[in-house]
């Protein structure tokens, strides 16, 4: 029966990059070995995939059995609790991938289901279920956003020529998938210093994909305000910033519609676990870091980063001034180094790509 587990999950997927900071919700129902109704959560605020699969129900759903990858709610949010309408529908057995992490739910749905009667499973194919939806279940237990790595270097781990030229380091295949990544977020970040070397649109430019907010990491205030960041308008920029920042500066930005976060550090610069609390209470779910080496060293330093994604291509660059995707001071010693897990392979034709997760 799982197969009909994998459809709905596969039917959640649908909704990425437009459901933020909502979760990744399939459902299907089965009648007589025969798939009846399918629904996924396809906007923030829209129908959740319950009630999606129930209205696209082609015969009477009663007595049938509903696969849905994440517990049904049973709270008023933006739409009344699926709970009750599984229960009107006359549906009598209930496959759930996960509980929801959600304070508001969590475990709730599942006792009310029970009540009225309908058998309930929880746990098919929960592995895959909590990883679709990694985010969610970082942001709605703890209000941080999740935080992905992303770098594309050689295999002898540059990310430039010691010139700075780095266009481009892995093949077309990656950076479009790289792409895709940017649409399934809320927010990308770079720090000031790849905006004044690269000069970067940060967009997606893929069709179907929509462009998550820029983040510009820039303690001092040296954005230049002919940038692509600041004049292209496909997307919102915020800059963070500290005291530093010039106010004309400030205002000249506010005046091109670029919000400016102020943070008080006495270091000078960006505190950066206030920023993400900044960014979370915004409701931005999901940031996905795009370098440069001093910002990513910063981000490992604190414990900010949930996820790397390091995309190798096989060349060798060479140069000790080439740089590396990590600078910073580095640690001194093993010991105490970032150790990842769960380390995934995939190739994209030639290149590599390696996905882990920071052990905590
Ligand atoms: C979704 N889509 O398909 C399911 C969700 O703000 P609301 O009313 O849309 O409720 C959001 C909560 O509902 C969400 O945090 C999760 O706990 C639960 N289930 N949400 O957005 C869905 N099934
Ligand atoms: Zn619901």
């Amino acid at each position: 029966m799982e197969e009909y587990m994998k459809r709905a999950l596969k039917l959640a997927e649908k909704g990425w990059g437009y459901t933020n900071p909502n979760p990744l919700v399939g459902a299907v129902i089965v009648k007589n070995g025969k798939i009846v109704g399918e629904g996924y959560h396809e906007y923030f605020g829209g129908p959740h995939a319950e009630v999606n699969a129930l209205k696209n129900a082609v015969e009477d759903v009663k007595g049938s059995t509903m696969f849905v990858t994440l517990e049904p709610c049973s709270h008023y949010g933006k739409t009344p609790p699926c709970v009750e309408e599984i229960i009107k529908s006359g549906i009598k057995r209930v496959y759930i991938a996960m509980e929801d992490p959600n304070p508001k739910v969590s475990g709730n749905g599942i006792k009310r289901l029970k009540e009225a009667g309908i058998e309930v499973h929880v746990g098919m194919m929960e592995k895959e279920a909590r990883k679709l939806n990694e985010i969610f279940v970082k942001y709605i237990t703890t209000k941080f956003p999740f935080v992905i790595l992303k770098s594309a270097m050689s295999i002898d781990g540059k990310i430039a020529c010691y010139n700075g030229i780095s266009k481009w380091i892995t093949n077309e295949k990656s950076r479009k998938f790289a792409h895709k990544i940017r649409g399934r977020v809320s927010a990308i970040m770079v720090g000031i210093n790849t905006v004044i070397k690269d000069n970067p649109m940060l967009t997606t430019r893929l069709e179907g994909y929509k462009n998550p907010v820029r983040i510009i990491v820039d303690s001092r205030g040296r954005i230049p305000l002919d940038s692509n960041v600041i004049r292209d308008k496909t997307a919102k920029t915020i800059i963070a910033t500290t005291e530093l920042m010039l106010n004309n500066v400030r205002k000249k930005l506010e005046d091109m519609d670029i919000e400016v976060i102020i943070l008080k550090n006495d270091s000078g610069k960006v505190p950066l676990k206030e920023l993400m609390i900044k960014l979370g209470e915004r409701g931005i779910d999901s940031v996905l870091i795009e370098g440069g080496g001093t910002l990513n060293w910063s981000l490992f330093k604190e414990g900010i980063v949930d996820k790397v994604m390091f995309f190798i291509s096989p060349r060798i660059i060479g140069g000790k001034n080439a740089l590396t995707p990590v600078e910073g001071t580095g640690f001194s010693d093993i010991g105490n180094s970032i150790e990842l897990k769960d380390v995934e392979i995939d190739r994209i034709d030639d290149d590599i790509l390696i996905t882990a997760y920071v052990r905590k």
